[in-house]
């Protein structure tokens, strides 16, 4: 989201409270490069008209800075679990949106480009769906994507239409949709899919396809062929669950020869993790790690953005599933950024933490009234190195027959 957008909707805020501010002054970070209209991590991507996503729990969004960071640093969301299968349809035709949905409201308040995530996996997809005979589950997954599509229509930027389709050795993942469907099932699946949204980009999305190995060049043949038989294809996300010290190398290769197929690109659930607890060495090769995840997505024309996945270490899949690693996102578990926050920012090309004052001055047509004014300041994010306030400055009210 734009610094300016922030900006706009408090000052909507205090005008529909009828405060009669005249001139507010604004204290925001902005990194070299980027126009002063940018704040955070989303603004630094603005500046290519790149974004950078976080995954977004709606149950956590009163936790701490949890909101703030969401709605100050990211011009991108994706729902971390809002959006899949069992969330949205638990029982046959019976849909769920009210938690995709806060996303979706909050995220459009916000200015934010919203990735969907995700329609047909094999995982968080109910038992009911998973019982069905091979031509009950074709219908189901095409009324799925429909019903999905359909109503964020124009609303939802980029969709991950199948998720984790493939093994490590590049043949497909033998998932109750490939067992009972066949290979067929990926190619109807982006086919429904682009007749409920022709505004959506469609992505196929997976994990361990960061470097050029057999699982990644297993969908790069699926999207080459897919490309020569017509079958609609605009993009590809590459999870990068990465350790640290393990960034591949040739990751910016790898993006540059999906592009060249004539598809988008994008890292779309970054996070880097390491052995628990973190220590001063380890975060110092996360943020280099950071650093050349971003540079490799910058580095590449139709490299969309980098989404990474969640805000705080508090919240993070990885020590349900990794026991003794974690810390592998930007804010630590009390909402402090890490070095890897400056390693983010080096990797788009930006500066970091520096501080630049932007002030916005909205002027009357009255008369300023007599009586002076009062200002009140309020911090709004704080990390090691700099801070963020807002100011307003608001006039005192006009004696008699000069205020309404
Ligand atoms: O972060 C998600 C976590 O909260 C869920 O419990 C988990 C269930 O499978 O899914 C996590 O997100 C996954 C994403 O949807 C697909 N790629 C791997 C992610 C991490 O497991």
């Amino acid at each position: 989201m734009s610094f300016r957008k922030f900006f706009d909707r408090r000052w909507a805020a205090a005008t529909a409270l009828g405060v009669a501010t005249t001139t507010a002054a604004v204290l925001a970070v902005a990194a070299p490069g980027t126009s002063a209209a940018a704040s955070g991590l989303g603004g630094v991507a603005e500046a290519s008209g790149r974004y950078v996503g976080t995954a977004v729990d709606p149950n956590r969004v009163n936790d701490g800075s949890y909101g703030t960071i969401l709605d100050t640093e990211f011009n991108s969301v994706t729902a971390e679990n809002a959006m899949k299968w069992d969330a949205l349809q638990p029982s046959p035709g019976q849909y769920n949106w009210g938690a995709a949905d806060a996303v979706m409201q909050r995220a459009e308040a916000n200015g934010q480009l919203v990735r969907g995530h995700t329609l047909v996996w094999h995982s968080q997809t109910p038992q009911w769906v998973q019982n069905l005979s091979a031509t009950q589950l074709r219908q189901a997954m095409v009324d799925h994507i429909t019903t999905v599509m359909t109503r964020y229509r124009g609303r939802i930027a980029h969709w991950d239409v199948v998720n984790e389709a493939f093994e490590d050795n590049g043949s497909r993942r033998q998932s109750f949709w490939q067992q009972k469907l066949g290979d067929s099932y990926i190619a109807d699946a982006f086919r429904a899919a682009r007749a409920a949204d022709p505004t959506a980009k469609l992505y196929i999305n997976d994990y361990s396809t960061d470097a050029i190995n057999a699982k990644s060049t297993a969908i790069y043949n699926l999207v080459r062929d897919f490309k020569a038989q017509g079958v609609p294809i605009d993009g590809v996300g590459f999870q990068a669950h990465l350790i640290i010290n393990q960034v591949p190398g040739d990751f910016r290769q790898n993006l540059q020869r999906f592009a060249d197929l004539g598809v988008d690109v994008a890292i779309t659930e970054l996070d880097i993790r390491m052995n628990t607890p973190a220590d001063a060495q380890k975060l110092a090769t996360q943020k280099a790690d950071y650093q050349k995840s971003f540079a490799a997505c910058w580095a590449v024309t139709r490299c969309k953005g980098v989404t990474i996945w969640g805000i705080t270490d508090k919240f993070s899949w990885i020590p349900d599933v990794f026991p003794g690693q974690g810390a592998a996102l930007v804010w630590d578990a009390n909402y402090q950024r890490k070095p890897a926050y400056d390693g983010s920012v080096a990797g788009m090309g930006g500066t970091p933490t520096t501080t630049t004052t932007t002030t916005t001055t909205t002027t009357t047509t009255d008369t300023p009234p007599p009586g002076g004014c009062t200002a009140v300041y309020r911090v709004v994010n704080q990390w090691s190195g700099g801070f963020q306030v807002e100011v307003r400055v608001t006039a005192a009210r006009a004696r008699s027959g000069a205020g309404r």
